[in-house]
């Protein structure tokens, strides 16, 4: 018998991965995009948009950890989280983990993405019962250009830059997010591959060195998406997210004290990268 394969399409990437596929747990058309729930042969569960992977259970806390925990550790006392996307749960059980915060927003425009996710990935949709949790359906950019509150940390965590998420990586939401910020509020976003998007990870960072005293951006190897050396970009109103104001003191598989260090981009790759 022939193996099922799933051909991700994946239009931000110059490969197409081929997925060994065990069985299609759920598929339906949203208001806004198709959802497919797969179990995979290799990566376990994977959460597909519009043919895109957004996750697999194989490797997603390496991604969700590092998109949540850098920022939360260079932070004192991190207590109002807004998180961009993330309708899956992933970034809401790093950062409700963390008994400083007293405040989550989720904002993801899918009310769709929440209810599939919450009936075939527990792992992830484990905190969506949290009382600290406000979940809004509305598009992120939008909504932090009409908030009128100021959040320690903002986390976007989004789906590619092409189509709707378009809008979270512009120079416009950036400056919006400047003013949703406390003084000593973080900003970190999932900008990509290293290896495939390097002029727009540049271009993030040109922004955020624009907009923030502080931009940076480090790295994690990432088997489930194409390009894999996958960044996240940081702009810090006043600390330096490469120093940890706190120990690692929340469970964690991947992100611990010497990762939170050593994931930043080295100094020379750093310069060469924005020289570009
Ligand atoms: N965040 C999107 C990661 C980018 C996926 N891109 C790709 N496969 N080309 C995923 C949301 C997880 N919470």
């Amino acid at each position: 018998m022939q193996d099922l394969v799933f051909f991700e399409r994946d239009p931000f990437s110059p490969i197409r991965y081929a997925y060994e596929v065990k069985g299609q747990l759920h598929r339906e058309q949203s208001q806004f995009q198709e959802i497919l729930v797969l179990d995979l042969a290799h990566f376990g569960r994977a959460l597909v948009l519009d043919g895109v992977v957004q996750l697999t259970e194989r490797d997603e806390y390496i991604y969700h950890e590092m998109l949540t925990q850098v920022a939360l550790h260079s932070h004192p006392s991190p207590e109002s989280v807004l998180i961009v996307g993330g309708g899956d749960g992933g970034s809401l059980r790093e950062v409700a983990k963390h008994e400083t915060v007293t405040s989550i927003d989720l904002v993801e425009l899918d009310p769709k993405v929440v209810e599939v996710c919450r009936r075939f990935l527990p792992t992830l949709a484990t905190s969506f019962d949290d009382p600290r949790l406000s979940t809004s359906h509305t598009d992120g950019a939008q909504f932090l250009k009409q908030a009128d509150q100021q959040y320690d940390l903002i986390i976007v965590d989004c789906t590619d830059p092409v189509g709707p998420a378009q809008a979270l990586s512009t120079r416009e939401f950036f400056a919006d997010s400047v003013s949703c910020l406390k003084p000593d509020g973080m900003f970190v976003a999932q900008t990509e591959s290293l290896h495939f998007h390097r002029h727009f990870v540049a271009e993030v960072q040109r922004y955020l060195s624009q907009l923030f005293p502080i931009a940076d951006l480090y790295t994690a190897a990432l088997a489930t998406y194409a390009g894999n050396w996958w960044t996240f970009s940081v702009g810090s109103k006043s600390r330096d997210p490469r120093t940890q104001a706190r120990m690692c003191q929340v469970p964690a598989r991947y992100y611990s004290d010497d990762v939170h260090a050593q994931s930043f981009l080295p100094g020379s790759l750093y310069r060469k990268l924005m020289q570009e």
